[in-house]
C-alpha cells in the first residue's frame, strides 16, 4: 500500500506497511473514521459556553445566523479563539509553574536530585529580574529566582516580569498602548475564560485583544521555563546524534521519554546510566533512552539523546515491537498508545498526577523521590525487556545525523568566534549585505491532515534555497532532522550560496572544518523564546523595534491549541506569521479579516493563514522582502 499521503518519512511508512499487516490501528486509521470532520467546528461557528446551546451557525450563511443568546458568527468564533490560546498558555506555563516548583525545592534543600546546574545563567536570569546577585549565595539567589517565577502568575503590584524584563522598551510601549501587558499568567487564563463565558465580551476586535494578551502569558510560560530549564539542567550546546525510528537497537532495554518536561526525563537520562549493569544483568545490552516529541527536544540538546520520533507518529516507535517503555509526563501523548501497546508489548508508564491514562502502569513521580522514582520506571522496563527478549523486531533501518543544541548563548558564542567584541555584528552584516536574507522560525507540530512533514520540507527547501537562515523548534524540528536537515553535510544541496557561505564561515571559524547545519535546532516548544530572544537581540542591535525585523514565523502543521498560542504571541510582538492547517476562524469573516490584516495597525505582526505550502513560502518571502525594503535593504 502507498502510505505516502500520510507520512513522507519513510520509517513511518514501514511502520504503517506493519500496522496494516498485523491489523493495528492507527493514527490515520482514526483520521478516516473520522471523516467528513464537522463543518461547524472546523470554521468555528459551533458554541458550547451555556446550557441552552449547543449552537452552530450556519457556514453557509444562511439561517441560523446567531446562536440562541444572539452571539454572533465572529463572537463565537473568537470566544473559541480566545480559548485555544488559554488553554495553550495553560500549558506552557503549566510546565513552566512545575519547574518553579521544583528550583524552589531544590533551593529549599527539599529535592536533593536537582541542583543548580548553570550557575551563570541563574545570575543572568537574576539580574535581569533585579535580584540582587553580588556576594550571595546561590541558594538564595535561586529561592528568589523561583519565587519570582511563582508570583508571576497572579496578580500583583508589577506585571508578568517574564514579559517586561525580556521584551525591548519599544515593544512594551506598544503592548501598554494597546492593554495588552499581561498582568498574571494565571490571571490573563482565567480572564480569557470569564469573558469568553455567556454573556460577557461581544466585541469581536475587544475580544481580540484578550486573546493577544492571555498568548503573551504564554510567552511569559515559554520563556520562563527555557530560563528554569537552562539553570536546573544546563544551557544547551552543540551536541551532534542521530534520529529517526533507527536508533532503536533491538538488544537494549529501549525507553522513549515522551511528553515535555526535563523535570523527568533528564532525571531518566542520568538514572539510565548509573543502571546499565542492571540492564546487562537482565540480557540486555544496556539501557537505551530515546525521545519522542518536545522532551525528547529537551534531553537532545542538552544530553544528545537521539529523537525516535515526533507527533503524529508517536505510535510508530511502539509498532517497531522494540520499545519496552514509553515514559510519559504531559501533553502531546496520544491516549491511544494504551492500546497500541498492549499489542506490542510495551510497557506505557504514566508519571505525573494530572495526566494518567486507562490501562497504563503509573509511577508516581515527585521531584522529592526522584531518582527513586526513576529507577523504579527503568526496572519496569528492564521487566518489560525480560518479557521480549527474543521475540522478532522491525526496526525501520533509517537514520539521519542530527547536529543540534543552538541555545541564543551557544549562538552567540559561536558567532563570537568571528567577532568576539560584537558577536551580533557578522550576522547584521550578512543580513545587510543580503547573503541572509531574512529568518524564519518553525515551529508547532505535525497533524493527521497533512502528509506528515510535507509541508515542513517543501517551505524549508525553498526558504534555504533563497538564503533564509532557518531556526526551528519542536516537532518541526523533529521534522526537519528526520529528513536530513539537521546534518552540516546537507548545507551543499539544500542551501542558496549567500547562506552556505555564512554557515560554513561560522561552522570553521568554530572549528568544525565545515559549515553548521542548514537548520538551526533550538530546543523544545517552549524554547521558542530563545527564538524570541535572538530577534530581541537583533532589533536591539539594529536599534529597530521587532515588528521591522525580516523575521518570519511559520507553523506549517500546527495541531495543538499551544501552537495557537504560540503563533499569537508571535504576531503580538509583531511577525508576520504562517499557519499551514486552517485556524477555526473561517467562519468568522471579520475575525478573519482581523487576524490577517487589521492586527497590523496594532502589533506590526499578523497571521498567514495559507494550507498550501509553495504559496506560504511565496508570502513569507514577500513578507520578509517588504520588512527589508523597509530598512532600506
Ligand atoms: O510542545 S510541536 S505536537 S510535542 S505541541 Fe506537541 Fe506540537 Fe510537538 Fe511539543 Ni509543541
Ligand atoms: Fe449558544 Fe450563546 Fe450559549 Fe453559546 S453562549 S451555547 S451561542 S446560547
Amino acid at each position: 500500500t502507498d502510505h505516502s499521503k500520510k507520512s513522507t518519512d519513510p520509517a513511518v511508512q514501514q511502520m504503517l506497511e506493519k500496522a496494516a499487516r498485523e491489523g493495528i490501528q492507527t493514527v490515520w486509521d482514526r483520521y478516516q473514521a473520522m471523516r467528513p470532520l464537522c463543518r461547524f467546528g472546523e470554521t468555528g461557528l459551533c458554541c458550547r459556553h451555556c446550557l441552552q446551546g449547543p449552537c452552530r451557525i450556519n457556514p453557509l450563511g444562511r439561517e441560523p445566523r446567531v446562536g440562541i443568546c444572539g452571539a454572533t458568527a465572529d463572537v463565537i468564533v473568537i470566544r473559541g479563539l480566545d480559548r485555544a490560546i488559554a488553554a495553550g498558555a495553560a500549558g506552557h506555563s503549566g510546565h513552566a509553574k512545575h519547574l518553579a516548583h521544583t528550583l524552589k525545592k531544590a533551593a529549599e534543600g527539599r529535592a536533593p536530585d536537582y541542583l543548580v546546574k548553570d550557575k551563570e545563567k541563574l545570575h543572568s536570569v537574576a539580574r535581569r529580574l533585579g535580584i540582587v546577585t553580588d556576594g550571595r549565595p546561590e541558594n538564595e539567589i535561586a529561592l528568589d529566582v523561583a519565587r519570582a517565577a511563582l508570583a508571576d502568575f497572579h496578580e500583583k503590584d508589577t506585571p508578568v516580569t517574564w514579559v517586561t524584563s525580556v521584551l525591548p522598551p519599544d515593544r512594551l510601549e506598544v503592548f501598554s498602548r494597546h492593554g495588552l501587558v499581561p498582568a498574571g499568567i494565571d490571571h490573563e487564563i482565567a480572564e480569557v475564560m470569564h469573558r469568553t463565558s455567556m454573556g460577557c465580551d461581544a466585541d469581536a476586535s475587544n475580544l481580540l485583544l484578550g486573546g493577544l494578551r492571555c498568548a503573551l502569558g504564554d510567552l511569559a510560560g515559554c520563556y520562563m521555563a527555557t530560563d528554569l530549564s537552562d539553570i536546573l539542567f544546563g544551557t544547551p550546546s552543540p551536541v551532534v546524534t542521530e534520529c529517526n525510528l533507527g536508533v532503536l537497537k533491538a538488544g537494549a532495554v529501549n525507553v522513549a521519554v515522551h511528553g515535555h518536561n526535563p523535570v523527568l526525563s533528564d532525571i531518566i537520562v542520568l538514572v539510565a546510566k548509573e543502571m546499565e549493569a542492571e540492564a546487562r544483568a537482565a540480557g540486555a545490552q544496556g539501557i537505551n533512552v530515546v525521545g519522542i516529541c518536545c522532551t525528547g527536544n529537551e534531553v537532545l540538546m542538552r544530553h544528545g539523546i537521539s529523537p525516535c520520533t515526533h507527533s503524529v507518529s508517536q505510535e510508530m516507535a511502539i509498532i517497531t515491537g522494540a520499545l519496552d517503555a514509553l515514559v510519559v509526563d504531559y501533553q502531546c501523548i496520544q491516549p491511544a498508545v494504551a492500546t497500541v501497546a498492549e499489542c506490542l508489548g510495551t510497557t506505557v508508564i504514566t508519571t505525573m498526577d494530572m495526566a494518567k491514562i486507562t490501562g497504563t502502569t503509573h509511577v508516581d513521580f515527585s521531584e522529592e523521590t526522584a531518582v527513586e522514582n526513576a529507577r523504579q520506571i527503568l526496572r519496569l522496563a528492564i521487566e518489560s525487556f525480560t518479557r521480549r527478549r527474543g521475540k522478532p523486531v522491525e526496526i525501520p533501518a533509517m537514520k539521519k545525523k542530527v547536529f543540534a543544541g543552538f541555545s541564543v548563548e551557544a549562538i552567540l558564542s559561536a558567532l563570537g568566534r568571528l567577532d568576539a567584541g560584537d558577536p551580533l555584528k557578522p550576522l547584521i552584516d550578512h543580513l545587510t549585505a543580503g547573503n541572509i536574507r531574512g529568518v524564519c522560525l518553525f515551529a508547532g507540530c505535525n497533524n493527521v491532515k497533512v502528509p506528515q512533514d510535507y509541508n515542513f520540507i517543501t517551505t524549508a527547501r525553498k526558504l534555504l534555497e533563497q538564503d533564509v537562515l532557518v531556526l526551528a523548534s519542536g516537532c518541526s524540528a523533529g521534522a526537519l532532522m528526520r529528513h536530513g536537515f539537521m546534518d552540516p553535510a546537507s548545507v551543499e544541496e539544500l542551501c542558496g550560496g549567500g547562506l552556505k557561505a555564512v554557515l560554513t564561515a561560522i561552522g570553521e571559524a568554530n572549528g568544525l572544518g565545515g559549515p553548521l547545519p542548514p537548520v538551526l535546532h533550538v530546543g523544545s516548544c517552549v524554547d521558542n523564546s530563545r527564538a524570541a530572544a535572538l530577534a530581541v537581540a537583533l532589533a536591539g542591535r539594529l536599534g529597530v523595534d521587532l515588528d521591522r525585523l525580516p523575521v518570519v514565523a511559520s507553523a506549517a502543521e500546527a495541531m495543538h491549541e499551544k501552537a495557537v498560542s504560540i503563533g499569537a504571541w508571535a504576531v503580538a510582538l509583531g511577525l508576520p506569521t504562517h499557519v499551514g492547517v486552517m485556524l477555526p476562524v473561517s467562519g468568522g469573516p471579520l475575525v478573519h479579516r482581523i487576524l490577517t490584516e487589521e492586527v497590523k495597525g496594532l502589533t506590526g505582526g499578523y497571521f498567514i493563514l495559507e494550507p498550501d505550502p509553495e504559496s506560504a513560502t511565496e508570502k513569507l518571502l514577500e513578507a520578509i522582502n517588504e520588512r527589508r525594503a523597509g530598512l532600506g535593504l
